[in-house]
């Protein structure tokens, strides 16, 4: 749908002067934007997407650094709103590469025409709520200047770059890629002496394919990393005939899963197996591989003397693959299992076997400076000739810190959360009316399998806009004190996991001076979606509604998002009372 032009419906006297005026703007054409605009239509409001790419896809747009593959099986990884995109898309693999995801991506943009109303290659540099209209005014790169009634966060919670400042960057003389932002044309690295920074996802995915290509390769590694194999494999037609013949019923058990896809958990205890159980348990889950084998045991996430058991058998994977027993001893983790988040790998500790990589050791001695050649540490100087940065993301709240959102009073969401995000349910933040994130900081997010999270989330908004356009509300926004309440129990809730322990991009420990809070939503994916239904049963309770005609109120449906979203918490799997007892595997 078009924007409106000004002249026609007329801005109010006391709007400040824009091209063009939408019902509403969403930053970002990922998973969640596309998604967005799709509900968005769907109610009849005029929408403009603003996309800093050439193309949709998001974080599968930016992430093409060889090897980029998701950690979710493919047949869970897509989007379960439209059964015939189900039925009539087909994926290759167990785990879908990033130039399926994207294409993926582009095929939704194709069959629901999207594209017609996203912006591509414009940053959205601000948005700016105008009081006296109730409307944002959102300005871009390329000197946009639009305004909105509602504002649509899909920015993504790994989507800017860490990007650390290493002295001498400037005097090295090869390229310095980032594996978040990897050139669209691919890089080939034959022949050359390439250095590696980091050892997270990106690089645990990303070594083992640059090893074939280089004559030489120099991991730099500052804290080792968990890994499980992937045995990524291509899909038989049959398995996924079968899903397909089932899909709704496998939505349906993703939904009531702690992590939001769907995977076999043990529900006893580590504690009380015997050696001997716990070896055969853990052997037949690393077998399956990937990160279902988290799902062991119930306490591994809860329990120290749980998780060590399950770290130990991990290290022993480790000594057992690598030959050389130094260099296993440094790639051996000492935090617990699972703390960070778990990588899914395919020959990544069987790459340090070839005699041409190395692994360096920068936990005590850290990279000094790169020169002219290379880089140095420890006092040494290693040679390369191309530099792969896969130190990560700003993580959650970087991808907002990049605009400069303005709420009531002239308040910056950068000032409101100088301490740590605060949103109400991750939706949205109190003073800055009207302005929604989809899976935003305080929401499962990232714990959970990213586009069901995504879809909840834009399901949940789609609807909420609807009931305020319904009753002709002006603004919507949390109230402080259930904000708070929210907030506080985000981080009470992360107490129980091991998983608040260690330094993380979950708390923000990978980017010096954050203040160490644990963003995403732990206590699992049911438990938060039962409590976003409550909230809008109760006509958005902890939201104050604004200039809404009480009795056009009463009227309006909300039906549509509880419906769909209806996860039995008493049936099998969680409920608030067991993750408090500790006996879910909370993710
Ligand atoms: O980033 P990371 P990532 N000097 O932050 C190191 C998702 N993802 O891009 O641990 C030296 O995990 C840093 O060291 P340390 C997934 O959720 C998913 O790999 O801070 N080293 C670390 O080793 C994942 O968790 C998929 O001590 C420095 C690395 O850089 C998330 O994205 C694939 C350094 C950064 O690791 C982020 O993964 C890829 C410095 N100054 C990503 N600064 C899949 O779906 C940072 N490091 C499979």
């Amino acid at each position: 749908m078009s924007a409106k032009p000004i002249t026609e419906s007329g801005p109010s006297a006391r709007e400040p002067e824009v091209d063009a005026r939408f019902d509403a703007v969403v930053v970002g054409a990922g998973f969640a934007g596309m998604y967005m605009l799709h509900c968005l239509r769907g109610l009849g409001l005029s929408t403009r997407v603003y996309e800093t790419g050439d193309d949709v896809g998001g974080t599968w747009y930016w992430n093409r650094y060889p090897g980029a593959r998701c950690d979710v099986e493919s047949m869970q990884y897509s989007y379960s709103f439209s059964e015939a995109l189900d039925q009539e898309w087909s994926w290759k693999e167990k785990y879908a590469p990033q130039p399926e995801i994207l294409d993926y991506a582009r095929h939704v943009a194709e069959r629901f025409d999207l594209r017609r109303d996203i912006r591509f290659e414009t940053r959205v540099t601000a948005a700016v709520f105008d009081e006296a209209s109730a409307r944002w005014i959102v300005e871009t790169d390329r000197g946009d200047r639009v305004s909105a009634q509602f504002c649509i966060m899909g920015v993504g919670c790994l989507s800017a770059p860490n990007r650390p400042r290493f002295e001498g960057m400037e005097d090295f003389r090869g390229p310095i890629y980032h594996t978040g932002e990897w050139p669209h044309e691919g890089v080939d690295f034959s022949g050359l002496r390439v250095g590696v920074i980091g050892t997270g996802s990106s690089a645990i995915q990303s070594i083992p394919i640059i090893a074939r290509q280089a004559a030489e390769l120099t991991v730099f590694q500052r804290t080792p990393n968990y890994s499980v194999p992937a045995w990524n494999a291509e899909l038989d037609p049959q398995y996924v005939r079968e899903i397909k013949a089932h899909y709704p019923e496998l939505r349906a058990k993703a939904r009531a899963r702690p992590t939001g896809f769907y995977f076999p958990f043990n529900t006893e205890s580590a504690l009380d197996a015997t050696p001997a159980e716990r070896e055969r348990q853990y052997e037949e889950a690393w077998a399956r591989g990937g990160l279902p084998f988290l799902g062991s045991y119930v306490d591994l996430l809860f329990e120290k003397d749980a998780n060590d058991t399950i770290a130990e058998f991990a290290r022993n994977k480790i000594r057992a693959i690598v030959e050389d027993p130094e260099t296993a001893e440094l790639l051996c983790p000492d935090n617990v299992f699972g703390c960070k988040r778990l990588c899914v790998d395919t020959g990544y500790f069987e790459t340090y076997n070839l005699p041409h990589v190395k692994l360096v050791d920068v936990s005590t001695k850290p990279v000094e400076r790169f020169t002219e050649k290379g880089i140095v540490t420890g006092g040494r100087e290693y040679e390369v000739d191309a530099i792969v940065c896969a130190t990560g993301f700003a993580a959650m709240t970087g991808s907002f810190d990049r605009i400069d959102i303005v709420g009531r009073g002239g308040l910056t969401l950068k000032e409101k959360w100088h301490a740590g995000p605060r949103a109400y349910l991750g939706l949205a933040s109190a003073g800055f009316p009207n302005m929604f994130m989809i899976t935003g900081p305080g929401s499962p997010s990232v714990l959970a399998s990213m586009i069901q999270a995504i879809e909840q989330h834009v399901d949940w908004i789609a609807d909420c806009i609807g009931h305020l356009r319904a009753c002709g509300a002006r603004t919507i926004e949390p109230v402080v004190s259930d904000e708070d309440r929210w907030v506080e129990h985000v981080t009470d809730v992360s107490k129980v996991s091991l998983r608040s322990t260690c330094s993380s991009w979950y708390v923000g420990a990978n980017i010096p001076g954050r203040p160490r809070v644990f963003m995403p939503y732990i206590g699992g994916f049911p438990v938060y979606v039962q409590k976003c239904n409550e909230v809008m049963l109760a006509g958005y309770r902890g939201f104050v509604i604004d200039g809404a005609d009480r009795t056009r109120t009463a009227n309006t449906p909300r039906i549509a998002f509880t419906e769909r979203w209806h996860v039995p918490l008493d049936v099998e799997i969680i409920s608030p009372a067991m993750i408090a007892e500790k006996r879910v595997p909370v993710v």
